[in-house]
C-alpha cells in the first residue's frame, strides 16, 4: 500500500535531482571553512535572503537556538508568541543551554504579536528586571495554521525593536511559504529582522539543514555557538548540495502545494462533521476541528486512516493537522478527501 503522508512536510524525501548533487558534491572540511559546497549553498541562502552571510545548520531548533545565544546573554529575556514554535517545540533550549527567558505574549489569530503587547513586555531599565534584548516572530506561523507573516508588519515590529534598541529574530522555518502566498520576495519579509532561520528539510524536500543568515558579525558569533552546541560538520556538503537543489527547484513551486491545500480544505468542510479550524488555507496546512455530534475522537479517526494508508496529524482529541508538499499530487488530495468521508459516514 503507498502510504499519503500528510504529517508534516518534514516527511518529504530528497528528490532523484537532490540525490544525484549528493553523490556528486565536491566535499572538503567544514569546520575549517574548506567545504566547497557547504560555503555555496551559505552564499546561495543569504543571497536569497538579502543578508550579508549565511550558517548551515543541523535543523530548524539548532538554527534558532543559535540566534537566540548570539543575541542574548544570560539573564536577558526574548519577547515572543505563546503559540511559538520556539517557546512551544525547541525543548526550551534557550533557558536550558542560554539562561536566556522568554516572556509569551498571545499570538494572534493571524500569527502576529499585538504592537502595543510587545511595547508593555519591554522591560523598564530596572535592576529588578531581565534585560528585555530580542523580539521573535514566526513566518509562516505554524500554530495560527500557517499564516503568512507580511513585510509591512515585520517591519513595523522591526521599527518598534529598534526604536527601543532591540533585535528582531525571524523564525522563517517556511519563509519561502511564505513568500509564495504573498508574491513577496522572501529578502523582503526578511528586510526588518537582523537574523533569519529557514529549513531546507520541509516544503523545500531536502533530507536534512537549516540556514541562518544574517550580518557578518553576527554570523561569526552564531558559528562558534554552532560549534558549542556540537554543530560544526565535516564534509556536510553532501548534504548542502541536496539544499542548493532545494533552493533552485523547490522555492518556485510552494504555491502548488497551496494550491492542494486549498482543494483539501474545500473537499473537507463539505464533510458534515469536520470545519476549517482557521478557514482556507493561506500555506500548505490545513487545520480540522471535528464538531460535537461526530462521538468519536481524532486519535481514532486517524487510525482509521492509517488503515487505508493515510497519516495525519492529531493536533487534540478533536483536531487534526494535514500539511500538503511535494510527494502529496492531485490524486491524493482526492483519495485523502473521500477516505475521511467514508471514516466519518461510517463511524
Ligand atoms: N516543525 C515541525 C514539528 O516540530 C512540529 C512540524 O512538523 O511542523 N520552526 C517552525 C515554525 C517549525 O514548524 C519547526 C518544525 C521548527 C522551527 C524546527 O525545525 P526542525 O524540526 O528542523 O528542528
Amino acid at each position: 500500500m503507498s502510504i499519503i503522508d500528510l504529517r508534516s512536510d518534514t516527511v518529504t524525501q530528497p528528490t532523484p535531482a537532490m540525490r544525484a548533487a549528493m553523490a556528486n558534491a565536491p566535499v572538503g572540511d567544514d569546520v575549517y571553512g574548506e567545504d566547497p559546497t557547504v560555503n555555496r549553498l551559505q552564499d546561495m541562502a543569504a543571497g536569497m535572503l538579502g543578508k550579508e552571510a549565511g550558517l548551515y545548520v543541523a535543523s530548524g531548533t539548532m538554527g534558532n537556538l543559535a540566534a537566540i545565544l548570539s543575541h542574548c546573554s544570560r539573564g536577558d529575556e526574548v519577547i515572543l508568541g505563546n503559540q511559538s514554535h520556539t517557546f512551544n517545540l525547541e525543548a526550551g533550549g534557550m533557558s536550558a543551554l542560554g539562561g536566556v527567558q522568554s516572556f509569551q505574549i498571545p499570538n494572534q489569530p493571524d500569527g502576529t504579536l499585538d504592537l502595543e503587547d510587545i511595547r508593555a513586555a519591554i522591560r523598564a531599565d530596572n535592576p529588578h528586571h531581565p534585560v528585555t534584548r530580542l523580539i521573535a516572530l514566526e513566518n509562516t506561523h505554524n500554530r495560527c495554521g500557517g499564516a503568512p507573516l507580511t513585510a509591512e508588519y515585520t517591519r513595523a515590529v522591526g521599527d518598534l525593536a529598534r526604536e527601543h534598541g532591540l533585535r528582531l529574530h525571524l523564525d522563517g522555518a517556511r519563509i519561502f511559504n511564505a513568500a509564495a502566498a504573498l508574491e513577496a520576495s522572501a529578502a523582503d519579509l526578511a528586510a526588518p529582522a537582523d537574523s533569519i532561520t529557514f529549513c531546507l528539510s520541509k516544503g523545500l524536500s531536502a533530507p536534512v539543514g537549516s540556514l541562518l543568515c544574517g550580518s557578518h558579525d553576527f554570523i561569526q558569533r552564531a558559528h562558534r555557538i554552532r560549534k558549542q552546541l556540537g554543530g560544526g560538520m565535516r564534509q556536510a556538503g553532501v548534504l548542502a548540495a541536496a539544499g542548493i537543489v532545494a533552493l533552485e527547484t523547490m522555492a518556485p513551486r510552494l504555491a502548488e502545494d497551496h494550491r492542494r491545500a486549498r482543494q483539501l480544505a474545500q473537499g473537507l468542510s463539505q464533510i458534515p462533521g469536520l470545519f476549517l479550524i482557521f478557514g482556507t488555507p493561506r500555506t500548505n496546512m490545513v487545520f480540522l476541528g471535528l464538531s460535537e455530534d461526530i462521538p468519536i475522537s481524532a486519535h481514532r479517526i486517524a487510525g482509521r486512516l492509517e488503515d487505508r494508508g493515510i497519516r495525519v496529524q492529531v493536533t487534540s482529541p478533536r483536531s487534526f493537522r494535514l500539511v500538503t508538499h511535494y510527494w502529496v499530487g492531485d490524486e491524493a488530495t482526492s483519495t485523502v478527501i473521500e477516505a475521511f468521508r467514508e471514516v466519518i459516514v461510517a463511524h
